[in-house]
């Protein structure tokens, strides 16, 4: 999984600010109110320890802060251990944290003390970045509202395919990886090889890439909503202006806050 860097969360205040408000227009919700439907969960106070943790390739430059930044932007009770690894964790539980927030090179993870549930930032990713396109309204006239184009069935991509399943969609999913989309094309009939020389155009696309322009302009139409958690950007800033594509794209925060809310009460 790539990992994040300094430059991808410089600008994390302005891309939550305008991310924001682009998902309440789309979804005609309050953005909390939108968590909480989601998982049918609300926030109580609960206190949010984020532990910066050294392995691997250790610690990204406002990593942690662009977290407690996200939290604090939603008015929640967090904040960063002093120390890091096992030091931290053991500070976070002396400072009574409900929840505990870390990540590795591998794993980011929120965990709640009191009912043990857990979440991984690739599922709660993988999960909020669909819902935003499943709630969406958009114009009554598109025949093809139930459909929509997945590029990269990675772990991201992987979550994403099951929640539109769920909602009963038809999944067009596209991946450089030819064998693992044989293998995912025969799990279910409602998912179907994307074919560019089709022309099929899309007014859903997932995009969950380590590769920047990956959405092919054939598949664009004006009124496309792409909803991408991938680094570097799936589709180019002339390509997003020429077709005014509505763009979910935020390097750290809305999955965070899936995570939180996946494991609320
Ligand atoms: C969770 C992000 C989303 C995309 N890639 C994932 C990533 O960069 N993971 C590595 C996170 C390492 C954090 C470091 C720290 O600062 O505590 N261990
Ligand atoms: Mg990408």
């Amino acid at each position: 999984m790539a990992l994040l860097t300094k430059v991808d969360l410089e600008k994390i205040d302005k891309d939550l600010e305008n991310n924001i408000k682009k998902i309440e227009e789309l979804t005609k919700m309050n953005i909390i109110s939108f968590f909480e439907s989601i998982y049918n969960t609300k926030y109580k106070k609960e206190k949010i320890g984020i532990i910066p943790i050294t392995s691997g390739n250790g610690i990204i430059d406002t990593f942690s802060e662009s977290i407690l930044y996200t939290l604090q932007i939603f008015n929640m009770d967090a904040f960063i251990t002093n120390q890091t690894d096992v030091s931290g964790y053991y500070e976070a539980i002396k400072k009574n944290a409900d929840i505990i927030l870390m990540a590795d090179d591998l794993t980011y993870l929120a965990f709640n003390l009191n009912n043990k549930k857990i979440s991984h930032n690739q599922q709660a990713t993988g999960r909020i970045y669909s819902e935003i396109l499943i709630h969406s309204k958009i114009k009554k006239d598109h025949e093809n509202e139930k459909e929509v184009l997945i590029i990269g069935v990675g772990n991201v991509g992987k979550h994403a395919i099951q929640i539109f399943l769920k909602n009963d969609y038809t999944i067009y999913i596209f991946d450089k990886n030819e064998n693992e989309v044989k293998k995912i094309i025969n799990q279910n009939i409602k998912i179907k090889k994307y074919n560019p020389k089709l022309e099929k155009k899309f007014i859903k696309i997932f995009e969950a890439t380590p590769e920047r322009d990956t959405i092919p302009e054939i598949a664009l139409t004006s009124d496309t909503i792409v909803s991408t958690p991938g680094i570097p950007r799936a589709i180019s800033k002339n390509l997003e202006n020429k077709y005014n594509i509505k763009l979910i794209m935020e390097p750290l925060g809305l999955g965070t806050m899936s995570m939180i809310y996946s494991i609320l009460k």
